[in-house]
């Protein structure tokens, strides 16, 4: 029993990593929902990849819904640490996001991004999604201006539970930053949405980045192996 645990814990120690999806791997048109490394939410709209001057990013399509997101397999549970990703887009009332800490079985998860709502002005937000899809902002505030066709890093940070520590940067600079000890998310999925309000934008996205803080792997393993060897 005890080397079984002792193993599981060695197995999850050693499958904890960073992740980066650069799309560069996929034929241009495809999805990469074909890929073990994402989940494609079900009801939405879809990306496909494309060519973008020599690089391949992701582009957004939105047939008959409004909302697109994508939860990446790929980059497991995890709960310290941060997720990123670059956007670009054309068209004012467009909501992009990064998520983290998704719960499996309630849904729950935290944003963050930003909202073009007249372009190039945006809001910066971090915000708590309820399992029936509403959005609480933690915080919002003036975002960095976003001309279309250029390209805007955000990265959302967490770390800890009861509070949990969340921080937005936006092209690395530190944009906002909220203590949650309301909703307390454990660790969970991470991904990506995009959300317009009524003109179709055109949304280009990039990068999806997981890096995971090297003192939650540690605790993490540490604690499975007092797990293992305690009765
Ligand atoms: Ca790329």
């Amino acid at each position: 029993m005890r080397i079984a645990a002792l193993a599981l814990a060695m197995m999850t120690g050693l499958g904890l990593g960073d992740f980066l999806d650069d799309f560069e791997s996929y034929s241009p048109g495809e999805d990469p929902d074909i890929s073990p490394d994402w989940s494609r939410e079900p009801g939405g709209g879809y990306v496909l990849v494309a060519e973008n001057g020599g690089n391949q990013v992701i582009e957004a399509f939105f047939p008959d819904s409004a909302y697109i997101g994508y939860l990446c397999d790929g980059a497991d549970i995890w709960g310290d640490g941060s997720v990123s990703m670059d956007f670009s887009v054309t068209g004012s009332g467009t909501l992009m996001t990064v998520i983290a800490r998704l719960q499996l079985f309630s849904g729950e998860a935290y944003v963050g991004g930003l909202i073009v709502w007249f372009q190039p002005f945006t809001y910066a937000y971090i915000g708590h999604v309820s399992m029936t899809g509403e959005y609480e902002l933690l915080y919002s505030g003036t975002g960095p201006t976003m001309t279309p066709g250029t390209w805007s890093n955000v990265r959302l940070e967490l770390e800890g539970e009861n509070p949990v520590t969340l921080a937005l940067y936006l092209d690395d600079q530190p944009a906002a930053q909220v203590q949650d000890s309301t909703y307390n998310l454990g660790p969970g999925l991470s991904g990506f949405a995009l959300i317009y309000d009524s003109a179709v934008p055109s949304v280009l996205a990039d990068n999806f980045e997981v890096v995971l803080a090297p003192q939650a792997m540690e605790a993490m393993t540490f604690g499975a192996l007092k797990a293992a060897f305690s009765d």
